[in-house]
């Protein structure tokens, strides 16, 4: 069986530049992963076969982004028992919040692991991939414990320039 991988899946070529901050994640936990645009609705069969065949090659978990009636996340955890972790995009007027509401508010039983909308929420669903994966991998666990080490020690060090 192929390594686990995590599918980074976007629903536009506009969603790019904020999911550079996903894939960076993955890069410097070094885990493996697929990235790839296609959308719910413009095409709905390429989403269905792409998620099938990920799940058959390995796939652990689905990152989904998308902006205004944002479905894929919704659309692709109908398709897969794996995680499925959501990341609503301000891509209109209505700033994000359409997209939150659509890929937060899934009906019983079809779950997807909204974050935050934007760079955050983006950097944070390559962090909850990973720590999906560290269940089953310590060696990653250990890369994610010293990532948030390192975090606190940039927020301690710069408090210390602060007071300096
Ligand atoms: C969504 O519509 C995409 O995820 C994107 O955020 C938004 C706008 O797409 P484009 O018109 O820029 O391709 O499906």
């Amino acid at each position: 069986m192929s390594k686990p991988f995590v599918a980074v899946l976007m629903g536009s070529d506009s969603d790019l530049p904020v999911l550079q901050s996903t894939m960076d994640v993955l890069k410097s936990l070094d885990i493996p992963f697929e990235a790839k645009i296609t959308s719910a609705h413009r095409t709905p069969d390429v989403t269905h076969s792409y998620v099938k065949d990920a799940d058959s090659r390995g796939c652990a978990a689905f990152i989904c982004a998308a902006g205004l009636a944002a479905h894929l996340a919704g659309t692709v955890a109908g398709l897969t028992l794996k995680p499925v972790i959501g990341i609503p995009l301000d891509a209109g007027p209505l700033q994000g919040m359409d997209a939150l509401l659509s890929t937060v508010q899934m009906p019983g039983g079809i779950p997807v692991a909204t974050v935050a909308v934007g760079k955050a929420g983006a950097k944070n669903a390559g962090y909850l991939a990973a720590q999906i994966l560290a269940l089953s991998d310590p060696e990653l666990a250990t890369r994610i414990k010293t990532d948030r080490e390192a975090n606190a020690a940039s927020v301690i060090e710069k408090d210390a320039k602060l007071q300096a």
